[in-house]
C-alpha cells in the first residue's frame, strides 16, 4: 500500500496574495538579501531600516521531499527599490535541476527573470491570471515592478530543493531598474559567466 497523504485545501486571499492558514511563513528582510543589489552603497544605506522585502506563505511544508510529491506556496513582494533596482526575491536554481515549476500571477505587476547556467536570460511579465512555466535547469527570481504588492502562486516538486549559491555569487546577467520613472532592463555590468 502507498503512503497516503491526506488531501487538503487552503484559501488563497486574492486581495493580497497571502495564505491566511499557511503553517509556515518566511519573512525575508533586506539583511537576508545582503550583497544581491547592484548598488552596494544604496543597499548599505537602507540596511539600518532593514525593510521587509517579501513573504513566502508555504501551504504544504510537511509534504515529504519525495519523487512525485508537490508543494505550493504564495510569495508576496512589497513595492520598493534599493537604489534604482526594484525589490526582488533571492532567486535560486533547483538543487535537483531537472525539476520544473509553475507560477500563477495573483496580485500586482511583476517580472519573472530566468537564466540558464550558461547565461541565457529570459524575462516574462507576470500579472493576475498569467501562468508561467519555469522549465528544468533555469534559475529564477521574481521582481515587483509595480507600486503595490506583487503576489503569485508557485507549485513545484517537493524534491526540487534550493541552490542559492550561484545566484548569490554572480546574480543575473540583466538588472531591472527604474530610470526617469520608467522600468528598464539593463545589462548587469558585474555579471560574468
Ligand atoms: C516561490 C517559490 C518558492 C520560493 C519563493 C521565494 O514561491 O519558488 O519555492 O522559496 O518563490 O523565492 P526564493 O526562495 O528564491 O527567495
Ligand atoms: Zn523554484
Amino acid at each position: 500500500m502507498p503512503e497516503y497523504i491526506t488531501p487538503f485545501t487552503r484559501q488563497v486571499d486574492l486581495q493580497n496574495g497571502t495564505i491566511p492558514t499557511a503553517p509556515l511563513v518566511h519573512k525575508r528582510y533586506l539583511s537576508d538579501l545582503k550583497g544581491l543589489f547592484h548598488d552596494a552603497a544604496a543597499e548599505a544605506a537602507m540596511m539600518a531600516a532593514n525593510p521587509l522585502l517579501y513573504e513566502v506563505h508555504e501551504a504544504s511544508p510537511d509534504i515529504p521531499m519525495d519523487d512525485g510529491q508537490l508543494r505550493y506556496s504564495t510569495t508576496v513582494i512589497f513595492p520598493g527599490k534599493v537604489g534604482d533596482e526594484y525589490f526582488f526575491t533571492k532567486g535560486h536554481y533547483h538543487a535537483n535541476g531537472s525539476r520544473a515549476e509553475i507560477y500563477y500571477g495573483l496580485v500586482g505587476e511583476g517580472l519573472l527573470i530566468m537564466q540558464t547556467r550558461e547565461g541565457e536570460v529570459n524575462i516574462q511579465r507576470m500579472t493576475p491570471g498569467v501562468a508561467a512555466l519555469v522549465p528544468p535547469y533555469w534559475g529564477h527570481r521574481t521582481i515587483n515592478i509595480g507600486t503595490g504588492n506583487f503576489a503569485f502562486l508557485a507549485v513545484y516538486p517537493a524534491d526540487a530543493g534550493y541552490d542559492y549559491g550561484a545566484i548569490a555569487e554572480k546574480g543575473f546577467a540583466s538588472l531591472v531598474v527604474e530610470r526617469a520613472g520608467k522600468m528598464e532592463v539593463i545589462p548587469n555590468p558585474l555579471w560574468q559567466r
